[in-house]
């Protein structure tokens, strides 16, 4: 499958990244939008937060586990941090792959664009 996520995942295709581990990858956005901003996978395939069910739901109480300790180790977890996930293409979604953003560092304002 040609998903740019799952190629990262692979290791097809490089990226900076700050967390592994058997179901989760941590790394870099590419054009970040914070002086924090990173992407938190699942490296299965799931095409957005639509696809999560009773099956596979334990990934996102995961991947929340994750994105708190980055944040803990960016030292963002006590100014704050946004955790967002963009849903389809009104939610602004362009990659096609489960991902959060977790963006810090700097005030974040409401509501977004
Ligand atoms: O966010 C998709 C995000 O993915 C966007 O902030 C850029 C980032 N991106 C795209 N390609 C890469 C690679 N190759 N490395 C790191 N980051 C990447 P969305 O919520 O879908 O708009």
């Amino acid at each position: 499958m040609d998903c740019i996520f799952c190629r990262i995942a692979r290791k097809e295709v490089p990226a900076a990244v700050v967390y592994e581990d058997g179901d989760i990858l941590a790394f870099k956005d590419i054009n970040p939008q914070a002086p924090i901003h990173l992407l938190i996978i699942p490296k299965q395939h799931l095409t957005s937060i639509m696809d999560i069910d009773d099956s596979n739901g334990d990934i996102v109480k995961k991947i929340i586990k994750v994105a708190k300790n980055l944040a803990r180790e960016n030292n963002i977890d006590n100014k704050g941090f946004r955790l967002v996930v963009n849903t389809g293409n009104d939610g602004g979604q362009t990659v096609h792959h489960l991902h959060f953003h977790l963006l810090g560092g700097r005030f974040m304002t409401w509501p977004p664009g």
